[in-house]
């Protein structure tokens, strides 16, 4: 990220240099498959009815099916109040808490109930069953601790960098419980990144863990919590208490000292709150409930704002229609809690709903890849949720792996980016073993929950489409003027929602004006207007639409790219190679990638006098490892001369994905600098 003082807060409008979408392959129209009988008779959206419920008519009336599934202190006088477009407020009037939704309210029927099942790595340390009532007294005590101890107050916000632990969600709930803001940075992101989202939420606590596992190793994680608080501290920000939990109880995995005053372990504190009980706080529904930083145009994340009452609401309502999660099912999603999709369909969703969620340490492919297979059949796990790119991981690695376990998916979901119809179909055929139905779920961190899918009982699956909207969504594709660009028509465009939806965050933290400008400048009718009819949200995906209404997402059309499902700011990511000293200019580009969907390319160029070599790529990789974290390292760094630019000497990424890709570069014509073009190509495809 950029320092505070340069940070870019003006409105992201996105310049539309290259997108992920350009670079998108042309798929053919697939055959549909069909649920099974079996499948449809259990489902929970099983009768066609609910169709006509959630009808435009009905709107926004409807999305009372999903908030009657939590339990309220004050029921809401307004269901959806338009006044302040596009700040939607849903619900208003409504009361409720929720971590009590999610832990309390099951007590009466399953207490002994497993709520989260975790997996840790070395498979010499026992699976832990934690039970609605252990979760309850874990929560509890944690929530006195967070309050009485470190002083947090509801309406605080509190930074937590944790892995794939119990303590995760354990954590997240004890803020809900106090009515305190939550924010979880993914445990893979750098100390850097981390202290920058410290700084932006204005946390005086942070949560993390000595150390965890990934891959047969032990890493080392409260270094970066230095890192972090002395980072939040440059930008002015005091981090009061760090609370660290240890992987392991008494022992210490860091090489990192403890600050005298500043840090604790948790464990040693915690015996002083052994089973103390907190009220939970009634909240207003439209209170926040948590921040998900995310990457746009600029390179300042954003801290997207999820509310406590439309926001729990709809995970709920998706979770059950579109996860088709009943109480009795054991439910594993393999995305990581510090990614949105954690947070909505490991933790609240599948809690509001009562159901025993997996989570699991490390990753699907070590010590091999038949460990996703071998958690399934021991915990009879019956619906599965992943990603493409996990899909293409496990399908490279252990092809014929899942035949050799005996477990069975009802349902499986896809997420994250979009799937070629031949990973869908091994998907389909050898992990789903032919019987699982597949959703392939479209949505984004603004959106909270999922906004392109087909109901699994009562719409035939399309591979690499995402369905039609969800119920009480209503997706369209506008072009570049406003135009709806029809079903059927075989065109491409922009990828928007005609109506607010219960699920959708409330604003960018701090930054009000970004949000309108980002997601509804684009497409507003009409700026003095309080009908949310004028105001259609704009997705920032790039979208086909079939004759059948089915829409297929082709990807990104701003500046971010998606990589493994993780999305990168293509500014975050030319910010963080600036910091090398010798680096003069950069420009970053999505590359189609076997495996990740996407992958980055760095282009850059030298400060004068600077010679090329294999320490300044070297340098740009750690530099990037070092702002963002790991998950973004670039697949390759060219060192050119330079950079194609326009002659208002913006820098043309569009024409380096071309190159980068073996496509058509485009039209160099109003280029500035237009042979360096040819020189860059040379280069470059000489060398891959
Ligand atoms: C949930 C999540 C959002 C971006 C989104 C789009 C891509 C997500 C997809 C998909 C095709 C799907 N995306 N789901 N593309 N098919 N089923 O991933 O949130 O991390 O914010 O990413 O991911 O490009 O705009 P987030």
């Amino acid at each position: 990220m950029v320092a505070a003082d340069d940070r870019d807060t003006r409105a992201d409008v996105p310049e539309v240099e290259v997108s992920e979408a350009q670079i998108a392959v042309h798929w053919r129209e697939e055959p549909y498959y069909y649920p099974s009988a079996k499948f449809i008779a259990q489902a929970n959206a099983g009768d066609p009815a609910i169709l006509e419920r959630f009808s435009e008519q009905n709107f926004p009336e409807c999305f009372r099916v999903y908030a009657d599934l939590l339990s309220w202190d004050a029921y809401w006088h307004t269901t959806l109040d338009t006044s302040n477009p596009p700040f939607w407020k849903w619900f208003v009037g409504g009361r409720l808490n929720a971590c009590y939704n999610c832990v309390d309210r099951h007590l009466a029927a399953s207490a002994n109930k497993a709520a989260f099942i975790w997996v840790p790595e070395p498979e010499n340390e026992p699976t832990l069953a934690l039970t609605y009532q252990e979760l309850y007294r874990r929560v509890n005590e944690f929530a006195a601790l967070l309050r009485d101890f470190a002083g947090v107050k509801t309406g605080d916000r509190v930074t937590l960098h944790l892995p794939m632990v119990p303590e995760l969600p354990i954590a997240m709930l004890a803020c809900a419980r106090l009515g305190a803001i939550h924010s979880q940075v993914f445990a893979g992101f750098s100390g850097a990144a981390c202290g920058d989202r410290i700084a932006d939420a204005e946390s005086k606590v942070l949560i993390t863990m000595d150390g965890y596992y990934r891959a047969g190793d032990l890493l080392d994680h409260k270094v970066k919590a230095d890192e972090a608080v002395a980072r939040a501290a440059q930008q002015g920000c005091t981090v009061e208490k760090v609370l660290v939990f240890r992987r392991h109880a008494g022992q210490y995995a860091s090489k990192s000292p403890m600050v005298d005053g500043r840090d604790f372990f948790v464990d040693d504190i915690l015996p002083q709150f052994r089973n103390k009980l907190v009220a939970p706080v009634s909240m207003p529904a439209e209170s926040t409930l948590f921040l998900m930083y995310t990457s746009g145009t600029t390179g300042r994340p954003k801290g997207c704002q999820h509310s406590t009452g439309g926001y729990l609401s709809y995970v709920a309502g998706t979770s059950k229609y579109y996860l088709d999660i009943h109480p009795e099912d054991t439910y594993w999603c393999f995305a990581d809690i510090g990614w949105i999709t954690g947070h909505s369909y490991i933790v609240y969703g599948p809690l509001a709903l009562g159901t025993t969620s997996v989570m699991y340490e490390g990753t699907p492919t070590y010590p091999d890849a038949g460990r996703p297979w071998r958690i399934a059949e021991r915990l009879g796990v019956n619906i599965f949720h992943t990603s493409p790119t996990t899909i293409r991981m496990l399908r490279k690695v252990g092809p014929d792996e899942p035949a050799k376990y005996n477990y069975h998916f009802k349902l499986m979901t896809t997420v994250g980016e979009p799937i070629e119809p031949d990973v869908w179909r091994w998907y389909y055929d050898v992990i789903g073993k032919g019987e699982a139905v597949i959703t392939d779920t479209w949505w984004q961190t603004e959106t909270g929950g999922f906004l392109g899918c087909q109901l699994p009982a009562l719409a035939p699956m399309k591979p690499g489409s995402c369905g039609p909207g969800v119920l009480g969504v209503f997706p369209v594709i506008y072009d570049e003027n406003g135009e709806v660009v029809p079903p059927g028509s075989g065109r491409a465009g922009n990828m928007c929602i005609r109506n607010p939806w219960p699920g959708v965050f409330q604003g960018i933290w701090k930054q009000p004006e970004r949000f309108v400008q980002t997601y509804y400048a684009k497409y507003c009718r009409n700026p003095e207007s309080k009908d949310w009819r004028d105001w259609p949200y704009f997705s920032g995906d790039g979208a086909v639409q079939a004759a059948d209404g089915y829409f297929r997402i082709l990807g990104r059309v701003d500046d971010v790219i998606n990589v493994a499902g993780h999305r990168l700011g293509t500014k975050e990511l030319e910010s963080a190679t600036l910091t090398v000293p010798e680096i003069a200019e950069a420009a970053a580009v999505p590359v189609m990638d076997e495996l990740r969907g996407r992958a980055v390319e760095m282009y850059v160029t030298l400060k004068p006098g600077v010679a090329a070599s294999t320490e300044i790529t070297e340098k740009v990789t750690k530099a990037i490892e070092t702002e963002i974290g790991k998950i973004a390292r670039p697949k390759s760094i060219w060192i050119v001369s330079d950079l194609p630019k326009t002659r208002s000497a913006k820098i043309m990424r569009r024409i380096l994905a071309g190159i980068s890709n073996f496509t058509d570069v485009g039209d160099t014509t109003t280029l500035a600098n237009p042979e360096v073009v040819e020189e860059i190509r040379r280069a470059v495809q000489k060398a891959k």
